[in-house]
């Protein structure tokens, strides 16, 4: 985006529905509205006091040493090993016979693993992986269909002090090389394979293709799941033979809160992915205290389900370590939504009755699109709480999501946050938090982010401008893997001390935060800056239009011209007519600055194995471009799926 003062974001969008907390959940709920005073009263003392629900095994001297920006060190001393904060202090505690993870495979076969077995078979990887060479410091990469060995191989690596670095399973040869290579990894842990719409999908290939190119692995981990057949090699160890037999005994060694945790690959749009890296001892805090806060954790009542992939970092932080360190109960499943049928959520929610359910806004718009008679043909009466992550969510796919899914009295917390900062920073609190359809609302007690406008001067209420992060936050990434210069360039240097997250925003009225898209994706039309959000929240606000996303392409007379791709509901008319009226609609609804140049019907649209639309992509078809990169597409061929389509309806 260019550097000159350019006008802020267009504050378009208007909403004034609220729903605050019912008085039984908020008598019930974790947290009060205290802790917002607390937290403000004195930022690191509240850290402080979260930091103490975990195990340590030496007390830290500082809470934070920030001597060096942006090079941030939290609990600065302190010792504590994050697998046995998830694990052994559990079963310490009597808990070893509650389910940790109830597994339910695509294929239909189910297990539940108490937290005693989880510690059994993580001793037992960890002893393994000591045996295959494994030592504190070296990095690991797991690269795993949705199994219980995944979580395993995660915590066992975490136990003994080896960062892991777990990239989605079904990724390509390029992406996984690269990633082992910028690691430097020296074991991989895979399995066979894993199924996935309805059939084994192999990842063993992938990775014995992957090694062609990097030297640096030692042994490949081989997990069996589907049993199909693969090659073997001289590098190949069975999971069974030597997870299997290795001892189950193992003393957690302590280490230093500041030690690596993980490394984890986000995309980018250009140039090589960053390895976006996190410690110990100030992660978990923050995972483990959000956790705890914004789902409202009762670990002895609920049953909770984050369905995203452990390859993203809500797996991370809200399957794995959050969930885990606060003894929780939840579900883990491996396949797709729709395998067998639409419904298969639906009946997962009503086998394990599930009370807290955590997914993301394009899972949303597709059960939108699937109808509201297949959630209704479910008991969801188990539910009292649903979360949102990934993108902004459009008030309507909030509304439907809150009434079809929650009943009409579940709570809705729309939580923003990034591999970057490691766990949630903006949300509502679900007792506390009167919550408005579309909106992340307020920073988490603790947490200071702000909207501030091309100066680094934060913007007044009703303003909209860049999200930043005033001060730094315990699970802050502390650096791109082997790049420092690349992290200081790419987050630091834009606003002066602030932490700039990319994300445009508004506030409103009452100071609630709005987040309005990638500030690469913001479209700028004859002079003003408008989000992409907003004009696609409009589009889906139609009765026709199931999903949305639109793009600036360039245009002579206005800079951009703003282009929406739509995907109609069932059978919807795609006549000109019908587009001139979505295109009329917006206008309504948002003003004449924001009517769309051109509405194009598309049955698909690219997106992210985390399900983020990747728009710029739709950019390089809207200004008749050959496409740009795609190797982290979900489905690597839908670019030209889509290109066909538009060229067939011409
Ligand atoms: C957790 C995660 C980070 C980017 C982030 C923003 C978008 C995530 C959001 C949201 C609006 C929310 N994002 N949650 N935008 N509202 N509740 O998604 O991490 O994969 O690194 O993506 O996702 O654009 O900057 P990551």
């Amino acid at each position: 985006m260019a550097s000159t003062p350019q006008e802020t974001l267009a504050n378009l969008l208007s909403e004034d529905r609220t729903f605050p907390p019912s008085s039984e959940f908020a008598g019930q709920a974790n947290i009060t509205a205290a802790a917002y005073e607390e937290a403000a009263a004195d930022r690191l003392a509240f850290w402080e006091a979260q930091a103490r629900r975990l195990d340590w095994s030496k007390d830290w001297d500082r809470v934070l040493d920030w001597d060096n920006p942006p090079f941030a060190k939290w609990f600065t001393g302190g010792e504590l090993n994050v697998a046995a904060n998830c694990l052994d202090r559990h079963v310490e505690a009597g808990l070893g016979d509650r389910v940790a993870i109830h597994f339910e495979g695509e294929p239909g076969d189910s297990r539940a693993v108490t937290y005693a077995e989880l510690l059994d078979e993580v001793k037992r990887a960890a002893n393994a992986l000591t045996d295959l060479g494994v030592a504190a410091g070296d990095r690991v990469v797991i690269y795993m269909p949705m199994i219980p060995e995944a979580a395993v191989a995660m915590l066992a690596c975490a136990r003994i002090g080896a960062p892991h670095s777990v990239v989605f399973g079904g990724f390509s040869v390029d992406a996984l090389s690269s990633r082992i290579d910028d690691a430097g990894a020296k074991l991989v842990i895979c399995a066979d394979g894993g199924f996935r719409r309805g059939k084994p999908l192999a990842l063993k290939p992938t990775v014995d293709a992957s090694l062609e190119r990097c030297p640096s692995v030692e042994k490949v981990l081989v997990v069996t799941r589907t049993g199909q057949e693969v090659e073997w090699t001289d590098k190949d160890v069975r999971w069974e033979e030597t997870v299997g037999t290795a001892s189950n005994e193992h003393a957690a060694q302590a280490f230093d809160a500041e030690h690596p945790l993980f490394i984890l690959y986000t995309s980018g749009t250009t140039g090589k992915p960053k390895g976006i890296l996190h410690t110990s001892g100030g992660y978990l805090t923050q995972a483990s205290y959000t956790h705890h806060a914004v789902f409202d954790l009762k670990p002895e009542s609920d049953v909770y389900w984050c369905t995203a992939d452990i390859g993203w970092v809500t797996g991370h932080s809200y399957i794995v370590y959050g969930p885990l360190s606060n003894g929780a109960t939840q579900v883990m499943y491996e396949g797709t939504p729709d395998t067998p049928h639409t419904g298969r959520l639906w009946e997962i929610v009503e086998k394990y009755k599930v009370t807290t359910l955590y997914t993301a806004p394009t899972a949303i718009r597709t059960f939108m699109k699937w109808g509201d008679d297949v959630p209704a043909r479910y008991d969801l009466s188990s539910l009292r709480l649903l979360g949102s992550v990934g993108e902004p969510i459009n008030p309507e796919a909030w509304m439907w999501y809150r009434e079809h899914i929650g009943g009409g009295t579940c709570p809705v917390v729309d939580t923003w946050w990034q591999t970057e900062t490691g766990a949630i920073m903006v949300s509502p609190l679900p007792g506390v938090t009167a919550t408005k359809p579309g909106s992340a609302q307020r920073p988490l007690p603790g947490i200071n982010v702000d909207v501030v406008d091309e100066r680094a001067d934060s913007v007044p209420n009703g303003g909209g401008g860049y999200l930043a992060i005033r001060e730094p936050w315990p699970s802050m990434l502390r650096t791109i893997w082997g790049d420092d210069e690349r992290f200081i360039d790419t987050y630091w240097s834009r606003f002066g001390g602030l932490y700039f997250a990319g994300d445009g925003a508004k506030k409103d009225d009452d100071g609630d935060l709005w987040l309005l898209g990638r500030v690469d994706d913001i479209m700028l039309v004859s002079g003003h800056n408008i989000s992409t959000t907003e004009v696609e929240s409009a589009l889906v606000s139609h009765e026709t239009v199931a999903e949305a996303a639109v793009v600036g392409a360039s245009d002579p007379v206005t800079g951009q011209g703003i282009v929406a791709f739509v995907i109609l509901r069932g059978g919807r008319d795609s006549s000109p007519e019908h587009l001139a009226e979505l295109r009329k609609h917006v206008a309504t609804t948002l003003g004449a600055i924001a009517k769309p140049r051109q509405v194009i019907v598309v049955a698909e649209l690219p997106k992210t194995r985390s399900g983020k639309i990747m728009r710029r992509l739709l950019r390089d078809i809207a200004e008749d471009r050959e496409i740009g990169d795609v190797t982290t597409l979900a489905d690597g061929a839908v670019m030209s799926r889509i290109k066909v389509g538009l060229q067939s309806g011409k």
